[in-house]
């Protein structure tokens, strides 16, 4: 008999960082096959190139091989969009969302004027993110131009085609939303995890989401006004809950492949009075 043993097979984490004039342009991450290396590196590096700020001046790419015993597989977080009228309601949605998941009032407040603000020195954006205290708002990344960045996480190449096909029927089609569900459902898995807030830097993308372990991934189609470069991503931790090293660890080193989705749900209109 044939048995498909890919599960057996060394999988590689492939990552890519650019630069343009020591600013951080454009990031990504995935874990594949060693098949699939090349091709996959090559299209991380067109990315670089072809970027609206583009080109990169500095492009590092970087490739490392995962035993297969050490991935860990697991199931996507349901998807829900909120449509606003303006980025000044998406921030007031945000904040709720954030409330709710357990993040307190002014914490989720200064965490939104931090992104909103640039949250690098000199209000640079970070090349990663800013890991937040939920109770009282101290920032906790050791680094604070760099931040912490989640990697050594994708999607099976099994659910890649179906999960492409049911983010585009509900109009979810945009690379971002599947790339930025993969790693908000890697950080909803770490361990003292209350929620995570999250925007693009590119001028050109202005939806983004709050993302929270019973909750999901929640979408908000306008988080920041067009044409605004600043974006990123705060994650907010229960402090008690595990020790900084253990999340850092689990973020940037455990491997996770999801091959189960969630529910993809239609967007829908917020009204400012909503529960
Ligand atoms: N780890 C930690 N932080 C990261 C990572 C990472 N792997 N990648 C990006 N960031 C931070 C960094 O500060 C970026 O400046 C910021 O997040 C934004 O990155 O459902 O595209 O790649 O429609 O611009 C969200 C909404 C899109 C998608 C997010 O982020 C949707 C997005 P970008
Ligand atoms: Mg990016």
């Amino acid at each position: 008999m044939l048995v498909s043993s890919t599960m057996n097979l060394p999988l590689y984490s492939v990552r890519m960082r650019a630069a343009l004039g020591g600013r951080h342009l454009a990031g990504a991450e995935r874990l594949v096959a060693g098949a699939a290396v090349s091709k996959v590196t090559a299209e991380l590096t067109q990315r670089a190139m072809l970027c609206s700020d583009g080109p990169a001046d500095e492009i590092h790419c970087s490739i490392e091989r995962i035993e297969s015993a050490r991935v860990r597989y697991a199931c996507l977080p349901d998807v829900s969009t909120s449509q606003v009228d303006d980025w000044r309601q998406g921030r007031r949605l945000a904040s709720q969302l954030l409330t709710r998941a357990g993040v307190c009032a002014e914490v989720a407040s200064r965490a939104l004027a931090l992104l909103a603000d640039g949250a690098g020195p000199g209000g640079a954006v970070m090349r990663g993110a800013v890991i937040m205290d939920a109770v009282n708002g101290e920032r906790l990344e050791a680094d604070p131009r760099r931040g912490v960045r989640v990697s050594r996480m994708d999607i099976t190449a099994a659910l890649r085609p179906r999960l492409v096909k049911s983010l585009a029927a509900a109009g979810l089609g945009h690379h971002r939303v599947l790339e930025a569900l993969t790693l908000a459902g890697k950080v909803l898995l770490a361990p003292g995890l209350v929620a995570e807030l999250c925007w693009s830097d590119d001028p050109a993308y202005s939806a983004g989401y709050v993302a929270a372990p019973q909750a999901g991934y929640q979408r908000i189609d306008i988080l920041k006004p067009a044409g605004d470069r600043r974006g990123g991503r705060v994650f907010f931790v229960e402090r008690e809950a595990a020790p900084l090293s253990a999340l850092v660890d689990y973020l940037e080193r455990q491997a996770i492949l999801f091959d189960a989705a969630g529910a993809i749900a239609a967007p829908e209109k917020w009204r400012a009075g909503d529960a």
